[in-house]
């Protein structure tokens, strides 16, 4: 993870990485545009939102009366006593969860099918009325205790669609009521880090569509955690990527246009493609976050033991997530019993052993500062301690400075004086990764940035080892 501390080291770096470099010292040389042009010009994130990019990586966990009935979508007619995770422990969640490296997770505290995981008074539909603990249990509790025990960051999942509430296609009686659960979930367990508000939006049961108050609702989580992020397929703060496959766009902007990416539920082609890439001129900072299943469905099914997706299914992902400016949120469905299957909890090893491998040579890290306004070309250069066989670059942006890069390229000398290719893109962000397996030893490198949206200030290249 890139703290802050890391851009002020790779600042100090960038002075004499300028040292080093003629064509830096020539850039950083030049005279600077950036004090005409206004200083807090383009979008930055919150702090609410850095934290939850830094993240980096959050599992979710999909649970409920659907464990129970085979069924991803549930119809609000299950009968509560179906609900009885025998073995259910949310330490085994969170373990699971801190073991593989995520450093939030989120938990579906209602689905669609309307049953709450925790004793709300707002209904009957709930923990309250099944035979788990004796009808006296809660999971979001065990749920929030555990992650903090484990130092994980807690969301919550809350589905506006509700299929078991008379109230629900009443409009404001089921506003009234939505609001009545989110204020539970946001006062009864301290610290909620992020909101997830899925976009699926269904008929009432007497055939009337819901309306719902999202001004209301976004103020009511605001008021009551100010530092929590929002999610949803349009935001107020973090915006869906666009598909559940995993894979953000490239290039990924974190900015987007208002005007295109305006409300939840709302659909098509043009919002998709402004979810999947962001907006380079978009005026507000609403990154994207990529959601995606270990296994086909988002709920748990014994029929899908053996389709666990594989490591490198997951490696890949990461490549097309974190390493795209996203944040990954890695689904992970506790069992009938209440726990996360042995074939996931493998896999998630497998895949933190993965990162663990490709990430283990860290060369020292290489930073460039600059300020200068659009429409110049800028390079960075620098000498490696000693010629070394690349597996992974990862670039980064400061992006509490906002988001500028939007064409870049990284060359390599392997020795002899001249400059190869070694990786080309378009936006960098908070974390782009790229797999850089040279033939030889790179011997310098160079960062030639071409087109930018307004200053630039830091870039950070880190370089992974290729492995022996
Ligand atoms: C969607 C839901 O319909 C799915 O069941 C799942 O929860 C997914 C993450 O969001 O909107």
């Amino acid at each position: 993870m890139t703290s802050r501390r890391d851009f002020l080291r790779a600042a100090a770096a960038a002075s004499a990485a300028a040292a080093l470099s003629p064509a830096a010292a020539a850039s950083a040389g030049e005279p600077s545009t950036a004090a005409r042009l206004p200083r807090r010009a383009r979008p930055r994130p919150t702090a609410a939102q850095l934290a939850w990019q830094r993240d980096e990586f959050a599992l979710f966990l999909h649970f409920g009366v659907n464990t129970f009935t085979d069924r991803e979508w549930g119809d609000g007619t299950e009968d509560p006593r179906i609900f009885n995770p025998q073995s259910l422990d949310a330490r085994q969640w969170a373990r699971t969860a801190r073991e593989a490296g995520a450093k939030a997770v989120i938990l579906t505290a209602k689905h669609h099918d309307g049953f709450c995981l925790w004793p709300t008074r707002t209904t009957t539909h709930s923990v309250a009325s099944s035979p788990w603990r004796d009808g006296r249990g809660d999971v979001v509790r065990e749920f929030v205790d555990a992650a903090r025990a484990e130092k994980l960051r807690v969301g919550l999942y809350c589905s506006p669609w509700d299929r078991n509430s008379p109230v629900y296609g009443d409009s404001p009686k089921y506003n009234d009521l939505y609001i009545a659960q989110l204020t539970e979930l946001l006062t009864q367990y301290g610290d909620i880090a992020e909101v997830w508000f899925d976009g699926a939006n269904g008929e009432g049961p007497n055939g009337r569509k819901q309306t719902y108050d999202w001004p209301r609702i976004w103020g009511t989580v605001r008021r009551l955690q100010p530092n929590a992020v929002m999610f949803s397929d349009a935001g107020p703060d973090v915006r869906w990527i666009g598909n559940e496959r995993g894979s953000a766009g490239d290039p990924n902007w974190s900015t987007v246009n208002p005007a295109i990416v305006t409300a939840p539920g709302v659909d098509g082609p043009e919002i998709i493609r402004s979810l999947q890439h962001g907006d380079r001129d978009g005026s507000v900072w609403r990154p994207g976050e990529t959601d995606v299943s270990i296994r086909p469905g988002w709920f748990y099914h014994a029929a899908e033991d053996a389709k666990v997706k594989s490591v490198d299914d997951l490696v890949g992902i990461w490549f097309s997530s974190v390493g795209r400016n996203s944040k990954l949120l890695l689904n992970v469905p506790p069992n009938r019993d209440g726990l996360l299957a042995a074939a996931d909890v493998a896999r998630l090893r497998g895949f933190k052993q993965a990162r663990d491998r490709l990430f283990a040579k860290e060369l020292p890290r290489l930073g460039w500062g600059w300020k200068i306004g659009p429409g110049k070309r800028i390079e960075g250069m620098a000498a490696l301690p000693q010629p070394t066989a690349l597996g992974v670059l990862r670039l980064a942006e400061r992006i509490d400075e906002g988001q500028q890069v939007a064409r870049y390229r990284v060359d390599a000398d392997m020795g002899d004086g001249a400059w190869r290719p070694l990786v080309r893109g378009e936006t960098i962000g908070y974390c782009k990764l790229d797999r850089v397996a040279t033939s030889g030893r790179v011997a310098r490198l160079r960062i030639v940035i071409d087109d930018f949206a307004e200053t630039i200030t830091t870039i950070q290249m880190r370089l992974f080892a290729a492995r022996a």
